[in-house]
């Protein structure tokens, strides 16, 4: 897979050299290629902002500089097909696991990271007429910019494609991809400062074992997510755990 990133931060995206995802780029399975947005700025002081139009506090990012970087990105020898073009936006669609799926399917994908108070909406429109586009939200909140969003979805996603996440089965059993929040985990020592490792896990009974984490994803999920459980199993909760 390969992903674009365009921002006037590139050094935020030095996290992505770290850990599995960093393994990931050094084998080759994924191409991160991450462009400074000023490069396609030509004035003395490379400015990527102006005042908005009609007036108002902020600045709003300059179609012609996303233009550009854009247009050259897809221009690129090496770029075939149609990549998806992503705008990380607090007014976009909610990211979801679903979407981190979804996603992971495509073989190219760019991600143009704003800031200040947007981009110039020509420039969607401009992209979204020639391929495709989506803005996409990481929760209701505010960011300074899409820098952090995209270092989330990235993550999210390269951990979906094949061979960036050593063992498979580990993806499963996760929060999120059941539709219910992962079951608590423990490792040894058997007891801790008086606490000890809830005695199923230790039975050897594996359906027991099964059923046990089944029962703590199901009453988890009632009681921090309950909007996450369809209505007939959102009963009351059984009150809520110190760790929650
Ligand atoms: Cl994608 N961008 C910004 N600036 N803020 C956000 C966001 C994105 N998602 C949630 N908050």
């Amino acid at each position: 897979m390969r992903i674009d990133v365009v921002s006037i931060f590139p050094g935020y995206f030095d996290a992505l050299e770290l850990s599995l995802l960093g393994k990931a780029k050094q084998r080759g399975v994924i191409d991160v290629r991450v462009h400074d947005l000023r490069e396609h700025a030509h004035d003395k002081h490379r400015t990527v902002d102006d005042t908005p139009a009609g007036g108002g506090a902020g600045m709003v990012m300059k179609p012609e500089p996303w233009g550009e970087a854009l247009d050259s990105i897809l221009t690129d020898p090496e770029t075939t097909g149609e990549p998806l073009i992503i705008f990380p936006s607090p007014a976009g669609e909610v990211f979801t696991q679903a979407m981190a799926h979804e996603l992971a399917q495509e073989p190219h994908l760019v991600f143009g990271c704003g800031r200040y108070e947007g981009i110039d909406q020509r420039v969607f429109e401009e992209y979204a007429e020639r391929g495709r586009v989506r803005l996409v939200s990481i929760g209701d909140y505010i960011l300074n910019g899409g820098e952090v969003a995209t270092i989330a979805m990235v993550e999210a996603i390269a951990r979906l494609v094949p061979g960036v996440v050593g063992n498979p089965e580990s993806l499963v059993e996760e929060s999120h991809e059941s539709g219910l929040l992962e079951y608590p985990s423990y490792t040894k020592p058997a007891n801790w400062r008086d606490r000890a490792v809830p005695p199923v896990l230790l039975s050897g009974n594996h359906a027991a074992i099964a059923a046990w984490r089944q029962e703590q994803s199901i009453e988890r999920t009632r009681r921090v997510r309950p909007e996450l459980l369809p209505p007939e199993h959102r009963g009351e909760s059984r009150g809520r755990h110190a760790a929650d």
